[in-house]
């Protein structure tokens, strides 16, 4: 039986009906489990609490949380301990660079740039986990969202590749010292989809059109195959599986 009924499962980063988060929070309610929402400021409350409220029988709950904040991180776990007790597993769909660092040469970013991406996208999984990890009494699941662009030059990408491979280091070093307490990481290649974030990304339109010329399935991937993916990693379908990236991309990633 996997159904997430009597689980409940942290949802970071719904920005919009787009977001990868919110394919992830529905795989998720249709499992049965229940969801607590961070969102980043009083810009996207209404937003979050609009898009849950679509989700039949689910009691979500809300926290602001900008994961650039230590007090912010600590705070809204003690709520959430406070509020719930234990947690099953916590998806972290955030991330964030400057637009001018995402088109043109990497050799461009400058410092700031570069540890802006690296802190919001990079540091805040490592943040999160330590806070969030006591709260898995019974055993839990992490899970991350990547990209390709962490694992070779993709054009554009720049210093959201260099801050993936960051992340995609944290989460192998993370699995590794939260094993011990039953607490299993990995992270998502997502395939591009267009959202907030992607919007970004310079010459975003020609990614996805490469993708369906050439992935393996001749076409892109959406929310909801990433949110069945992530599904499977929160759950314990995936209980011998830990350090782990999954690549949800039609295939792309085994081209040369
Ligand atoms: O093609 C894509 N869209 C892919 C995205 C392919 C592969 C991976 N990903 C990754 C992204 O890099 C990110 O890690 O998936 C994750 C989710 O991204 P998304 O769904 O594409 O983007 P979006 O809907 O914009 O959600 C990201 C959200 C932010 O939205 P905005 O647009 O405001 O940056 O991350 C949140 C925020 O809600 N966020 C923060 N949350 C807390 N504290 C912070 C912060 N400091 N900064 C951004």
């Amino acid at each position: 039986n996997f159904s997430l009924e009597g689980r409940t499962y942290v949802v970071m980063g719904v920005a919009n009906k787009r977001s990868i988060a919110w394919g992830v929070a529905r795989s998720l309610h249709e499992a049965g489990a229940r969801l607590i929402f961070t969102y980043l400021n009083d810009r996207f409350e209404k937003p979050i609490k609009d898009l849950a409220a679509t989700l039949e029988g689910q009691d979500a709950l809300f926290y602001e949380c900008d994961v650039t904040n230590d007090q912010a991180v600590s705070d809204t776990f003690a709520q959430i301990k406070e509020d719930v007790g234990t947690i099953h597993g916590l998806a972290h769909c955030i991330a964030f660079a400057n637009k001018e660092d995402l088109q043109g040469e990497f050799v461009d970013t400058s410092r700031d740039g570069f540890l802006l991406a690296h802190n919001i996208s990079a540091y805040s999984l490592v943040a999160v986990s330590k806070a969030a990890a006591p709260l898995m009494t019974d055993g839990g699941s992490i899970v991350t969202l990547t990209y390709l662009g962490g694992e070779r030059v993709v054009k554009n990408y720049n210093v959201m590749g260099v801050a993936k491979a960051s992340l995609d280091a944290s989460m192998k070093y993370l699995a590794n010292d939260l094993g011990k307490h039953g607490v299993r990481v990995n992270a998502i290649s997502a395939g591009p989809i267009r959202t907030l974030s992607a919007k970004g990304i310079g010459d975003f339109n020609s990614v996805l059109k490469k993708i369906e010329e050439e992935a393996p399935l001749r076409r892109t991937i959406t929310q909801e195959e990433v949110g069945d993916s992530a599904y499977y990693l929160l759950s314990n379908l995936s209980r011998g599986v830990t350090g782990e990236i999954i690549h949800v991309d039609a295939g792309y990633n085994i081209l040369g």
